[in-house]
């Protein structure tokens, strides 16, 4: 059975057979058919940047778990999108970008054909898991379908499709079937799989690591992670993978003092999906046991940053599950052990809350307010970096919505896209002045669309975390302070309900109402008149000489 189709239906057909039934974008005269299309059949979202369209679709797949799709135009447009491409490929988020490109017939002359780049595969590719080109409506379903599929297959990660105008235009045939998701995924050998048992299995004080690559084993982990009375420490990515108010869970608490004491005392570490990163390893100085057993689709990521006794290569589900039945049935760990986890979990938080000051009771309120599975979207702001990032509770891994790659401004979006993903509960966006002014535009898009979801915004004026370090490290300040917008009257001329907290005691009032808007509220907290947290915070990178 084959139908006759243009460009746009044949996206809309690849879309709805992932699963995926919203894309955002801007429309150009380099997408008109497929915008047509998606907006006729599923759900076109109009933001104001190309960045935001690849934000709100990675986190609309972060939050589902299933493909996003963000449409841009040729040259501009596509070149707008790469600041948020990099981050959904450090994240590996199952993103379909698609693009315009210049008509087929005029491709490589470098005429001046509108919106022609010099080397627009290239810059995506750069950019991208992978970058497919388009050239004739054959090859259209084939090459959407191989990209939606790869953009899904483990590891995933972001594919960038160009698309010729005139051809999005053409008629298509659509074959009844195509490529799907790689389900061929390396498996570790029952040998190797034995001897990891038997390490994991003899540990007296074990501990696991679990980053982003752990994320869709939250079964196997907390099955495993209970056998073993292990302590469960995260990456930043890997939060939520056992839920965070779970009696085993430090958390992204690993560079703490009494993180790191707990995890040197520890024997044997079991990592699962996580790159080590150096924002969570105190640059690669953090101490881990002596035996390292660690689990990685990746080849390359078994022993690339910390030595391994044994890397297992394989995808996190089976492997984990593997490993649960393969045990001795004694336990090994040692008495007391499970009562110093439970220790140290409680110290790293407390430490933290003295830390924080008055901060801890919005952190409080925040988890107090929403619902278990609220998307709470963090842009890079000093609230998320300090505590945002480890002592407000994530529940479920698919709610743990932050730039892994540590670019500032695209929490909006994000917090967008997550919430046109989960329109069932409130989701939360956490951003400062500074980074809410990268993409203030999006502050339309959250007008229009009228998602639930609430943006608290902590305006301290200017980029306090930069401000911070030049107070610590360097003899003068430069380039941190912002002229910042009057919020109130920004939230009226657009109509979003508004409130302003000037004490940590007044903030659970002020965001409970917003939340009973059950559309977007903006809740400002000035951080000047709340004050400064006891301990300033400079993120964890190395200033020579110091
Ligand atoms: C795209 C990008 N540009 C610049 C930076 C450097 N940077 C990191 S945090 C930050 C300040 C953010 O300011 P704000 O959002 O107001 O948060 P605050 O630190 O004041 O809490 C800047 C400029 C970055 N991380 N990403
Ligand atoms: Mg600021």
């Amino acid at each position: 059975m084959s139908n006759v189709l243009n460009g746009g239906d044949v996206l809309v057909q690849v879309l709805r057979e992932n699963g995926c039934e919203v894309a955002f974008g801007i429309v150009s005269v380099h997408n008109l058919p497929l915008v047509e299309a998606v907006d006729r059949d599923l759900r076109f979202v109009t933001v104001r940047h190309e960045a935001a369209a690849v934000n709100a679709a990675d986190a609309y797949s972060r939050a589902t778990g299933k493909l996003g799709c963000a449409i841009t135009s040729t040259g501009t447009g596509a070149g707008n999108a790469a600041g948020s491409m990099v981050e959904a490929l450090s994240a590996g988020s199952r993103v379909l970008h698609v693009t315009g490109n210049i008509d087929r017939r005029y491709l490589g002359q470098a005429r001046g054909v509108i919106h022609e780049t010099k080397d627009q595969l290239g810059m995506l590719r750069a950019v991208s898991k992978q970058a497919l080109q388009i050239l004739s409506a054959d090859a259209a379903p084939g090459i959407l379908r191989a990209a939606a599929a790869e953009a899904q297959t483990l590891p995933a990660g972001p594919v960038s499709v160009e698309w010729p105008i005139d051809l999005q235009y053409a008629g298509h045939t659509l074959p009844a079937t195509g490529p799907v998701a790689g389900s061929e995924l390396p498996v570790a050998g029952d040998d190797e799989i034995a001897r990891a048992a038997a390490l994991l299995g003899g540990a007296r004080r074990p501990a696991i690591w679990v980053g982003g690559g752990g994320r869709g084993a939250r079964a196997e982990l907390r099955v495993l992670a209970e056998r073993l009375g292990a302590a469960v420490f995260t990456s930043n990515a890997g939060r939520g993978a056992v839920p965070e108010d779970h009696d085993l869970v430090i958390g992204n608490f690993a560079a703490s003092p009494a993180g790191q004491e707990l995890l040197q005392d520890a024997d044997v570490l079991l990592s699962v999906g996580t790159h080590f990163r150096s924002n969570e390893t105190k640059s690669y100085k953090l101490v881990l046991p002596g035996r390292h057993v660690q689990v990685d689709l990746d080849k390359a990521a078994l022993g690339r940053s910390y030595p391994v006794t044994l890397g297992l290569r394989g995808e996190a589900v089976t492997t984990l599950a593997a490993l649960t039945v393969a045990l001795p049935d004694a336990s090994a760990t040692e008495k007391g052990w499970r009562e110093r986890v439970g220790e140290t979990r409680r110290i790293v938080r407390e430490k933290l809350v003295e830390n924080i000051g008055q901060y801890a009771l919005i952190c409080a309120s925040l988890r107090d307010r929403l619902a278990p599975g609220s998307p709470i979207a963090r842009d890079v702001t000093i609230p998320s970096s300090q505590w945002g990032n480890r002592l407000l509770p994530i529940l479920d891994p698919r709610t743990n919505i932050f730039p892994l790659g540590g670019g500032i401004g695209q929490g909006l979006a994000m917090g967008i896209g997550a919430s046109l993903a989960r329109p069932d509960v409130p989701t939360l966006v956490i951003a400062g002045d500074g980074g809410l002014a990268v993409h203030l535009g999006e502050l339309l898009t959250l007008a229009q669309e009228q998602p639930w979801l609430v943006l608290v915004v902590f305006n301290d004026g200017g980029y306090g975390v930069l401000r911070n370090m030049q107070d610590q490290y360097m003899s003068r300040r430069s380039g941190v302070d912002l002229f910042t917008p009057d919020f109130g009257a920004l939230a009226q001329a657009v109509g979003v309900p508004y409130a302003r907290v000037t004490s940590a005691d007044g903030f659970d009032a002020a965001f409970a109402a917003a939340v009973a808007v059950r559309g977007p509220a903006i809740v400002e907290v000035d951080v000047t008149a709340v004050g400064p947290t006891p301990v300033p915070f400079t993120p964890p990178v190395s200033i020579p000489g110091h």
